[in-house]
């Protein structure tokens, strides 16, 4: 609640420079305001035009938007294309043949460079040495892969031969991958034999294995292996193929697949209120669309930026932000295998100073605990680092504090960078409410106004609107072409989980909580409202944690709820009821550890609760339902001012307060 006051206390304001304005792609408010007209007057004719002009089309579409099967809405559906033609192709064509693509910047510290024309080759290579296997359009294929150029070089080269895509986070567990193959049907993985983090390397192919020999996974006749460290690791005969192997008599050359506009590039896992993790799919032409487009309206690209998003493949931003966005426009990027902190807690300023990084987009979780590490520590502060190259800075993930803010303004912008806080979600495909350089008066805390043509607003429970300066839910009115078009395999949670009957059943619901200034119109985002919490910019499902808790055979019962923390913005709090006797001192925080271990090993160490409680129960209504507000207000250290008449067993709260 604290972020959310000092936010709505904000005063300060940072309109954009002169300077900005005269460079920005869409410069000054009239711009802003004349394209949101646009878009209201002919909405489906506004994103139309902008596709035709930002997307190169094999065969152009004569339709925009379909709600024939809303809200199951299709965009651009008779047109075809192929990303990676848009990604790769388009910059041979066009100049940027010899430009760098991609910047690596490995763990160890050590970087090289790869050009359009490399990557196009080893994109095209990696492409038919997947059709040599039999893979190809529809086929999905789990992409477990470390931050590489391999790792980007394998989502494009599913694009180009029409197969969807759905990486899976390195730092999920073998549980967790398994269960993805599984609910995709995937046909292939690709992985590496290990990944370095922080000095460290750890398996990734031995996770696969581990993964596989779980059953479900019966669909899968192929894994690639990239040799990223050479360790030695087991290869099955006939199933398991290395990548220099499979690419090594290939041609560099691959014609593209021609798909639909609508055709599915990727899935992608997410946390949602229930427990299993539902697999988000997007198009391909509406979401290359918005890729572009934020590029460029949001950050503004420019042929002599130089980009970095520090997001990992494994998120949606690691997927609008790097595999796609930054190549659809030619831009140059970095791609970062480590951790913020190694070798040293400068690393983020020491990179960005040795490429002379101009446009930097990173999350509120990193700032926070750099800022910490330079308090610590002041030879990692930015101020020893030359960061002059910086132009433009963008947070995302989370609501950003305003403190936060200011530090990452002045510290690492100089006070001369614009920053864009860019509220979007996994759902949407890329950003839905966001500053734009030369437009938008920035107030610390608020990610501002939507991005043109997005309708969003906040209505009550009703689905009607609710004035400014009031919160409600946040929701977007008309479909956009890069919003999700289904959870795979289920079209009703689909439904109910973003167009639910209480809302009217045509509004999108994003599942946050949100208010606009009186004034400004401004939106800030409150958190969400639903089940799902945010550690360290991670979306985590309470029941995903739950049912993890509960699987271990020690365990009863378990709830799982957040609390604020100052680094990661939410922390995990779990109350666990034991089979066994509840234990004390030692003995509790022993079976602590065991359990944060056996939740690291179900789901991944993101998911790790950060306090466990141990009750002989857990404070649950007449009829049985544990009742989350006040364990809430037990993770925070709160005192319970809330009613508890409806609480069957009052006495278990002083438990559980003292079990902390
Ligand atoms: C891109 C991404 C989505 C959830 C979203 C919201 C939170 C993201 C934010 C933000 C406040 C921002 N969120 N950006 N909250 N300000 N700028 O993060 O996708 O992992 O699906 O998370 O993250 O709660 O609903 P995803």
């Amino acid at each position: 609640m604290s972020t959310i006051n000092s936010v709505m206390q904000e005063t300060r304001v940072f309109p954009p420079s002169a300077e900005t304005v005269a460079r920005a792609t869409i410069s000054g408010m009239a711009a802003y305001e004349a394209l949101c007209k646009e878009a209201e007057a002919d909405y489906s004719g506004y994103w139309a035009r902008l596709a035709r002009e930002h997307v190169s089309w094999k065969k152009p579409f004569t339709q925009s938007l379909d709600e024939s099967e809303a809200p199951f809405y299709h965009w651009f559906a008779d047109g075809t294309l192929n990303v990676s033609y848009n990604c790769l192709d388009r910059n041979l064509e066009n100049g940027n043949a010899d430009k760098v693509a991609i910047i690596f910047e490995a763990d160890d510290g050590k970087a090289s460079k790869t050009t359009y024309r490399e990557l196009h080759a080893m994109v095209c290579k990696f492409a038919n040495g997947l059709k040599a296997r039999g893979i190809g359009k529809g086929d999905r294929v789990v992409i477990y892969m470390p931050m590489s150029v391999e790792g980007v070089a394998a989502m494009q080269a599913c694009a180009r031969i029409g197969a969807t895509h759905s990486v899976v986070f390195g730092g999920f567990s073998a549980k967790s991958l398994q269960e993805r193959i599984s609910d995709a049907g995937a046909v292939a993985v690709i992985t590496a034999d290990e990944q370095c983090r922080g000095g460290k390397s750890l398996g990734l192919k031995s996770v696969v294995d581990e993964a596989l020999g779980m059953g479900g996974c019966e669909s899968i006749h192929t894994m690639v292996v990239y040799r990223r460290t050479g360790a030695a690791i087991a290869m099955q005969e006939g199933r398991d193929i290395y990548l220099d192997e499979l690419i090594a008599k290939q041609p560099a050359e691959c014609e593209p697949e021609w798909v639909g506009a609508e055709h599915p590039l990727f899935l992608l896992y997410t946390s949602g209120s229930t427990g299993k993790p539902k697999g988000v799919q997007h198009s391909s032409g509406g979401y290359l669309l918005h890729a572009i487009l934020t590029m460029k309206w949001t950050f503004d690209i420019q042929p002599q930026d130089t980009f970095w998003c520090t997001a990992d493949i494994g998120w949606v931003t690691g997927h609008t932000y790097i595999a796609y966005g930054p190549l659809a426009c030619g831009a140059t990027q970095i791609v970062f295998e480590g951790v913020p902190t190694y070798p040293d807690a400068g690393r983020f300023w020491q990179t960005i100073e040795a490429h002379k990084v101009s446009v930097f987009y990173t999350a509120p979780t990193a700032i926070r605990a750099l800022i910490k590490a330079s308090e610590v520590d002041p030879k990692v502060a930015p101020r020893n680092y030359k960061l002059d190259s910086l132009r433009l800075l963008g947070s995302v993930g989370e609501p950003i504090n305003p403190e936060a803010w200011m530090w990452y303004y002045e510290q690492i912008g100089g006070s001369r960078c614009p920053i864009m806080d860019t509220f979007w979600q996994t759902e949407t495909g890329g950003h839905m409410i966001t500053p734009l350089p030369g437009v938008t008066p920035l107030v610390p805390g608020s990610c501002t106004l939507p991005f043109p043509g997005i309708q969003a607003a906040i209505v009550d429970e009703t689905g009607h609107d609710v004035e400014w300066g009031k919160g409600g839910f946040l929701v977007v009115k008309k479909p956009w072409p890069s919003m999700i078009r289904n959870i795979y395999g289920d079209p009703e949670r689909f439904k109910k989980s973003y167009y639910p009957d209480d809302l009217g059943g045509r509004l999108y619901l994003a599942g946050d909580g949100a208010m606009r200034d009186a004034k400004t119109g401004n939106f800030t985002i409150m958190g969400r409202i639903d089940d799902v919490l945010n550690v360290s910019g991670h979306r985590m499902g309470t029941m995903e944690i739950e049912s993890a808790l509960v699987a271990n055979p020690l365990v009863a019962e378990a709830a799982v709820v957040g609390r604020p923390d100052e680094l990661t913005g939410e922390a995990i709090c779990a109350f666990v009821v034991l089979k066994q006797a509840r234990p004390s001192g030692d003995a509790a925080k022993a079976m602590t550890k065991a359990l944060q271990d056996w939740v690291a090993k179900e789901i991944g160490p993101i998911a790790k609760p950060k306090d466990i409680r141990f009750g002989d129960n857990l404070p649950k209504t007449r009829s049985g339902k544990i009742m989350r507000r006040l364990l809430r207000a037990l993770a925070k250290g709160e005192e319970i001012t809330q009613d508890v008449s409806t609480l069957e067993n009052p006495a278990i709260l002083e438990q559980l307060r003292h079990s902390a």
